[in-house]
């Protein structure tokens, strides 16, 4: 391997070799061709210790669950479920020629501390929501769950190995997630109240799911885990080569942008029919579609995310992209706006949360920083 710094000169000084490798992180869009992943992991799954930052996200009826089960391993028959199907879903995505990376499995159960609070993990099933690749950059996102704060350790083998391959590495400010970062009266304003977070603005926190990258252009939106202070931090960290885009949806439990607003190619958008019922003024003269109603069951148990998730697709490149099997209606759809459907089994995976937007992290996409609007 080349050396990535080379020492000159009696001072010390570093200085990067001219022929410094291309990044094995590059990625700009939603959609350029998908050359390498991360998909999540759901070894050791666990209910995250109890904290205010989780109600105004989990679903009404697991508020109980994620209480008295604190700290215990989600049922191993839906871990082990929905282990297959990632499995699936990579063999699926190395079929379709993509290099497809995972994460090492960290200690979820085990007690960690800071000066002022002490948690238990949850599981590094969603890349997404935790590193953040903008151009050549990927960076460990500053999270504001409690049970979140190490996540970003299982994928510190990879980001080594991109940093010496010449990726750009970066992180957010450590958050201290101490009471201040929480509106500690918080209720729920019900679904016609104005919409009410629970971070402040104590210090700069997100997700890398609230943002949706469209070139030059990036589409966020404030929410449960990303504030102002966030969003602004990125903002300086990305400099002038982007545009950053802030959109309040219909949403009383905003966490994630990527089962709301999901742009698929230029000029294509899904969106959530209820939570979105004006289109953005930038996506004036985009094709939009509406995403289909879910045909998720009621019996079938979603600990941390609404049935929305249906649409948390994936795109391949501008045509391909990854649907649940079981979704026929959002298959159907996706011919109709002109895709290439790719069905994969993701049902049991959808349990915990995310889809496949939310289990990937796309670290390489063919393509260069372009202006799409
Ligand atoms: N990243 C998951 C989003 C789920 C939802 O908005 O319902």
């Amino acid at each position: 391997m080349k050396p990535y710094l080379e020492t000159s000169g009696a001072s010390g000084a570093h200085t990067a070799p001219a022929d410094r490798p291309a990044s094995p992180v590059s990625s700009y869009t939603e959609w350029d061709p998908l050359e390498e992943v991360i998909v999540g992991i759901v070894d050791g799954a666990s209910f995250p210790t109890w904290h205010m930052a989780l109600p105004p996200v989990l679903p009404a009826g697991m508020h109980e669950t994620f209480r008295t089960r604190a700290g215990q391993p989600f049922p191993a028959e839906q871990v082990a479920a929905a282990s297959a199907e990632l499995e699936e879903f990579a063999h699926i995505l190395e079929a379709e020629g993509v290099k497809v990376r995972r994460p090492e499995p960290i200690p979820q159960r085990r007690e960690y501390s800071t000066l002022d609070w002490s948690s238990t993990g949850m599981y590094a099933a969603m890349p997404r929501d935790a590193l953040l690749v903008i151009g050549e950059d990927i960076i460990e996102c500053p999270m504001a769950w409690r049970s979140r704060y190490y996540e970003s350790l299982a994928y510190r083998p990879l980001l080594k190995e991109y940093f010496h391959g010449g990726a750009k590495w970066s992180a957010g400010p450590k958050p201290e997630l101490t009471d201040a970062q929480f509106d500690q009266e918080w209720t729920d304003p019900g679904e016609d109240g104005p919409q009410r977070l629970v971070v402040t603005e104590f210090e700069p926190t997100f997700d890398a799911a609230d943002f949706t990258r469209c070139g030059r252009d990036i589409i966020a939106q404030k929410s449960h885990v990303t504030n102002d202070f966030g969003i602004e931090w990125l903002r300086r960290h990305l400099g002038d080569d982007y545009r950053i885009h802030v959109f309040e949806f219909n949403d009383q439990h905003p966490m994630h942008i990527d089962a709301t607003l999901v742009p698929m190619a230029p000029g294509k958008l899904l969106i959530h029919p209820e939570r979105v019922p004006e289109v953005p003024a930038l996506f004036k003269g985009w094709d939009v579609m509406a995403a289909p109603a879910p045909v998720i069951p009621d019996s079938h148990p979603l600990y941390m995310t609404s049935k929305s998730i249906n649409m948390n697709i994936l795109m391949l490149d501008e045509q391909r992209v990854i649907v649940e099997r079981q979704d026929q209606p959002m298959i159907d759809a996706m011919k109709k706006f002109g895709f290439t459907p790719i069905p994969c089994n993701f049902r049991n995976f959808n349990s915990f949360g995310g889809s496949f937007h939310c289990a990937t992290l796309d670290v390489r996409r063919r393509g260069t920083l372009q202006s799409y609007f």
